[in-house]
């Protein structure tokens, strides 16, 4: 039976530092969160960069790569950047870290769609950094641009520093724009999709839409492709649970949901995992190593 790989998110570019106190903003507490979720069970950590300073997402090479150097050094975890960078910022920012990082992973975003997350402006009385309010007010009015175009480019530039896409898929449409990629000779071998779901304006968190996106991945992919589930919010952990009955692999961590169980924020994204982890294991799976999940992912 395949192992189950364990990717933490560890800090994404929608959730603001007054959000939490235990969000990891600064690079180095970026750097001690990733090695944290690796020796807590984590194979795959997804990594943002954000600013010294304000913690304010960034798409800075320089940044990036010293937040990767720094985890590489200590810990053996696979790591996988984000090219999705953050919303609004523009497709050279968004790739920039790839040539100077080529990590083993990147973020491949697999079509646009609104990517809204306006609300949380609602809830912060008194925000610790004047970026914050209008940072996620502005994603009711700005799309999160994928185009056919941009997706090739992507693929050429993470093709070119021995870079794998990892597939973000937060709309069904977007299997057919992979399918379409594979069939024009752009991608080889099994293609590694992450499901996202409980984005506004892409499909909710629920069941029903998980097993339609895995089915249809089925049907348009065959056996060529890997895959493993996000879920945006509350219902992180049963969506995630649930992909993991089916056989995906999973994704929990501060970029997906600040909460360890209602009401309670998690403390580190360790803690995520660690809940992952267990749930996992009293399934009666097992949790994939680092270099288990480079077998599973990097598969000819
Ligand atoms: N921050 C979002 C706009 C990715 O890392 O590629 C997109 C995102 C997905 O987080
Ligand atoms: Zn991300």
């Amino acid at each position: 039976m395949k192992k189950t790989i364990i990717t933490a998110a560890i800090t994404g570019a929608v959730h603001i530092p007054s959000m939490s106190e235990y969000l990891p903003v600064t690079p180095q507490q970026i750097i001690d969160e990733a090695v944290a979720a690796y020796e807590a069970g984590a194979a795959v950590v997804h990594i943002h960069a954000r600013k010294e300073e304000n913690g304010e997402p960034t798409g800075d090479p320089k940044i990036m790569k010293s937040i990767v150097e720094e985890i590489r050094k200590r810990c053996k975890v696979v790591i996988g950047i984000t090219t999705g960078g953050a919303i609004g910022m523009s497709s050279e920012e968004r790739l920039a870290a790839v040539p100077s990082c080529k990590a083993e992973l990147a973020s491949c975003n697999a079509g646009s769609v609104n990517f809204c997350f306006s609300s949380i402006a609602d809830k912060i009385k008194e925000p610790k950094y004047d970026w914050e309010i209008p940072f996620v007010k502005n994603t009711y009015n700005l799309p999160f641009v994928n185009t056919f175009q941009g997706i090739e480019d992507y693929i050429k530039v993470m093709g070119e520093n021995g870079t794998k896409p990892e597939f973000e898929v937060y709309e069904v449409g977007m299997i057919n724009n992979i399918a379409y990629f594979m069939k024009k000779g752009l991608l080889k071998g099994p293609v590694y999709i992450q499901f996202v779901l409980g984005i506004m304006g892409g499909l909710p968190a629920t069941v029903d839409n998980l097993l339609f996106l895995y089915n249809t991945a089925k049907k348009q992919l065959g056996d060529n492709f890997v895959w493993s589930c996000a879920a945006a919010g509350k219902d992180q952990f049963d969506i995630v649970t649930t992909a993991v009955i089916l056989g995906g692999n999973a994704r929990v961590g501060m970029e997906d949901n600040l909460y360890i169980e209602k009401g309670k924020l998690a403390k580190s994204n360790a803690d995520g995992v660690k809940k992952i982890k267990e749930i996992i294991e009293l399934l009666g799976k097992e949790i994939a190593t680092s270099d288990e999940a480079r077998e599973i992912l990097f598969a000819k």
